[in-house]
């Protein structure tokens, strides 16, 4: 199979109208047939093609006789239609499935003991030949038929319009969705479910049956995601006038899925993950990250499901724009800093990773050779951040004015990203020609500042340049147009008016050129500048800040994200002077000055403990790593520790007196709470590291009524190696071995574990009762969490960690190459490590490119890691 490019798209020569699908279900043997109304739209063609692969085909019908004139081969069937000279037509096709055998995951596949699909990106033909293209938008009638026993729910996609008894045991449902949706957004499930029914009243009056499905026994954990739905659909309508279409809307949470949910046209299906919850079993991220996915998959009804996409490579029109929707739930829910500072660190550890990898590529990609690869951190968060930019040049008003014309214009079609830019420029005035190369430059801009201070003039002057570093996919890069938030505080924190020849400007600096001067007139005294505040464009910022600059900024800026990343800049230059000691053999010493400003903050937390929190916490290993073309792995870790111990030493008595001052006796999902929930455990990460810590954390554990403190007070635990470590982790091992999810925070907590022998652990735990190989969750938990979130025992200098990782993914090269090619990423990133790793991880890659039948989502990124 051969690369795809955007260039050389086509419109289709034949499209399907109407598709009707008849599911006689077994696990073990499913008869599909398919009856598709098609329509040629180019009157010259003579040759249809179909995609479909993995089933068995049993028989073709052209207009109900039998039909013989194609050829078949391992990606599809090409039909010969010279006889046929209607320009309408119905083809008959059945197939044969295996659900029970099919752990890719993708198509038709049993989950537990239910049945379901995943057809996005290009499921839909591994159940029947098809147009399989999202541009090939169809009207479906399904109609399923089952044991009633096992699965006595059948559910497929828009309004159930009759249902009937067999008197073999088995029952039949039949669906109708009025709108017509590429096959990527079919679905079905079929199962034994516990039903949440709820219904939401549209702003318009109209009343819409909510139905969550989960597995029978879990209906107490179904209630944080059916309010985050009707959340949701009530913030859709405020804030971007967007109301819900069909009369029904259903969720099904399943165990076995590749992803984290899926927009299916009236019928989403979840990984379970994203849906259950109760205060013993979910943490109070685990509800946060419901709420927005929840409302992410509920948001594509519109940015994915009435405007759809015209090819894969325009993915983040509906992915880009629907992220930054879900982020602005989440801001207008919660608090927008701490979402932001969230978003950011996403950004900034693995998109610019991503551009720094082999596979990098645009936020609208050029080649493709599996879509699959292609569901990235660039194509999602980046995606994001270019629809945030063009919220903050256009503001929010004329935003969605874009909104409204791109949705009237492109309502019921399939579009691209251009139309996306053609509809925000044309609504606001805002001339976005120059902005739309954000869409094909892939990459991470470098904006360098430099200032000048004229004392007697009051003139300021800020002088910034960009540049775009080559990227393994593209070498020459332009200028790109970067929104440059900025503010100037003077030493106390008050800010100075942005004045230019007596005009107040706008603190959004527009960059587009090589070079520029921006300048401020009356300027009092010597401006400390915070630059790039909000992030407000996805770049690395390079700007020669003093420590006690940045001190300034932390303690006084007002803006919390500025106050937030001023931090972030303190660490990472505390992190890289003493790599460098560490690496030239030199004692560490941290800078007294920066455990003040920590303390200064400690003592402030009643202003803002969110924000206390996010500052307090150290960034990741792998955010870390991000500073550094060549990453050191062990020095990162050997620092990192050496700065947590010595903060925890210096402000042990600060972080205890934090700890011991904030109470919380019932367990609630409220802001407040979550926020002094997060500040007390926050301190506790700490404080595992000192001489009261084993006491301090045994209690915590014991008297936590939740699993934010128990997971919190383990955590703490096992990364501070303390003493009740292995009575806490049993214990927990214990309570919770029945239940896969939360085994999952347990699994994910061994492979993170600091213990040198690390590794041979993790291989034990790969036989262990909760660990299923197939289930996607348990995968990412265990090995996904090593090879990404261990990086000292990962990339360890014997290779030790790189065979591992080999081993897995030659199985899962069978199983399910879609997650093994999520598995793989740390592995094709060998550019960035040291003359003995980099030989060692290749050997990995040659090992894995000569096995026979190497799935093309694993050969996409081997080859473009070894070439
Ligand atoms: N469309 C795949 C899952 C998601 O992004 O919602
Ligand atoms: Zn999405």
């Amino acid at each position: 199979s051969k690369a795809k490019y955007r260039k050389d798209y086509k419109t289709p020569d034949f499209t399907a109208t109407d598709i009707s699908l008849d599911f006689q279900l077994d696990p073990n043997h499913t008869v599909v047939t398919a009856t598709t109304q098609f329509q040629r739209l180019n009157a010259e063609s003579t040759e249809l093609r179909l995609d479909g692969h993995s089933f068995q085909f049993a028989a073709i019908k052209l207009n109900g006789e039998d039909f013989t004139a194609y050829k078949q081969d391992s990606e599809g069937l090409t039909l010969d239609l010279s006889e046929q000279s209607a320009d309408k037509f119905e083809l008959e096709i059945v197939t044969n499935l295996v659900p029970a055998t099919n752990t890719s995951l993708q198509g038709l596949y049993q989950s537990g003991e239910g049945i379901c699909t995943q057809c996005e990106a290009e499921g839909f033909r591994q159940i029947t030949y098809a147009l399989d293209r999202p541009d090939v938008l169809a009207r479906y009638q399904v109609k399923i038929t089952a044991d009633k026993t096992k699965y006595p729910f059948l559910l497929s996609n828009g309004n159930r319009i009759a249902s009937g008894e067999l008197e073999d045991g088995r029952h039949w449902v039949e669906w109708q969705d009025p709108f017509p949706k590429p096959s990527y957004l079919f679905a079905l499930v079929a199962g034994d479910f516990d039903l949440l029914q709820d219904s939401f009243t549209t702003k318009s009056g109209r009343q819409v049956a909510l139905e969550l499905y989960v597995d029978r026994g879990n209906l107490n954990r179904a209630d944080w995601a059916m309010q985050s739905l009707k959340k949701a659909m009530k913030w859709d309508e405020d804030r971007f006038d967007l109301e819900y279409d069909l009369d029904i809307y259903m969720i099904v949470a399943v165990d076995f899925f590749n992803m984290g949910a899926m927009e299916n046209k009236g019928l989403n299906v979840f990984n379970s993950k994203f849906v259950l919850a109760d205060p013993q079993t979910a943490t109070d991220a685990d509800y946060l990250a419901i709420e927005s996915m929840i409302g992410h998959e509920y948001f594509h009804n519109w940015t994915g499901n009435r405007v759809t996409c015209r090819d894969w490579f325009q993915l983040s029109l509906k992915e880009g724009l629907t992220v930054f929707r879900d982020q602005e739930f989440s801001s207008d829910t919660g608090s927008r800093a701490v979402n932001r500072i969230n978003n950011v660190k996403i950004l900034r550890s693995a998109q610019f990773a991503e551009d720094a990898s082999p596979m990098a590529h645009p936020i609208r990609p050029e080649k493709v050779l599996e879509m699959n690869n292609f569901y990235t951190v660039t194509v999602y968060e980046k995606g994001a951040e270019v629809i945030r930019m063009m919220h903050t040049l256009l503001g929010e008003k004329a935003f969605q004015a874009g909104m409204k014309l791109y949705i009237s214009e492109n309502d019921g079609k399939a579009a691209t990203c251009d139309d996306f830019i053609s509809a925000m420029a044309r609504a606001s005035g805002v001339d976005l020609e120059l902005f739309a190369r954000w869409y094909k430059q892939s990459g991470t801009p470098e904006l360098t500042v430099s200032d000048h201070y004229d004392e007697k003039a009051h003139r300021y002057q800020l002088i910034v340049s960009q540049m775009t570093p080559p990227t393994a996919d593209q070498m020459d890069k332009a200028n790109l147009h970067i929104p440059l938030k900025i503010a100037l505080y003077d030493q106390s924190g008050m800010p100075f008016m942005l004045l230019n020849n007596g005009e107040v400007v706008n603190d959004v600096l527009n960059v587009t050129q090589t070079d520029q001067i921006f300048e401020f007139q009356d300027i009092k005294s010597r401006p400390v500048p915070a630059l790039l505040c909000d992030f407000s464009a996805p770049v690395k910022l390079d700007y020669d800040y003093s420590t006690e600059q940045l001190i300034i900024l932390l303690k006084h800026a007002q803006n919390e994200f500025v106050r937030w990343d001023a931090m972030q800049m303190l660490f990472a230059q505390e992190l890289r002077r003493n790599l460098s000691l560490y690496q030239q053999g030199q004692p560490l010493e941290f800078s007294p000055e920066i455990l003040t400003a920590l303390g200064y903050v400690l003592a402030n937390y009643q202003q803002n403990i969110e924000l206390t929190t996010l500052i307090l916490t150290l960034p990741k290993e792998t955010e870390f790593a991000e500073d550094f073309k060549i990453i050191d792995p062990e020095g990162i870790f050997v620092v990192r520790d050496f700065m947590q111990r010595t903060i925890a030493e210096n402000l042990k008595d600060a972080l205890f007196e934090v700890y011991n001052q904030i109470h919380l006796e019932t367990y609630r999902i409220a802001a407040e709470d979550i926020a002094l929930r997060g500040l007390r455990n926050a301190c506790l990460q700490y404080l595992a590291f000192t001489e009261t810590g084993n006491t301090l954390v045994n209690k915590h554990y014991l008297y936590a009524n939740n699993m934010t403190d128990s997971l919190a007070a383990l955590t703490a635990a096992t990364k501070a190696q303390l003493a009740c470590r292995d009575n806490l982790l049993r214990d927990f091992e214990e309570k919770w071995q029945h239940d896969g999810l939360v085994m999952d925070k347990w699994f994910s907590l061994q492979a993170t574990r600091p213990d040198s022998n690390v590794l041979e652990l993790v291989q034990q735990l790969m036989n262990h009762p909760s660990f299923n190989f197939n289930n996607p969750n348990r995968l990412r938990a265990l090995v996904g969490s090593f090879v990404n979130q261990n990086p000292r025992a990962f990339h360890a200098i014997d290779g030790s960690g790189y065979r591992f990782l080999t081993d897995i993914l030659l199985k899962l090269n069978e199983s399910n190459p879609q997650v093994a090619a999520r598995l793989i990423e740390p592995l094709i990133r060998l550019g960035r490590y040291d003359g003995q790793r980099q030989p060692l991880m290749k050997r990995a890659l040659e090992r894995l490119n000569d096995v026979e039948n190497l799935s093309k989502d694993l050969f996409e990124k081997i080859e473009k890691a070894l070439n």
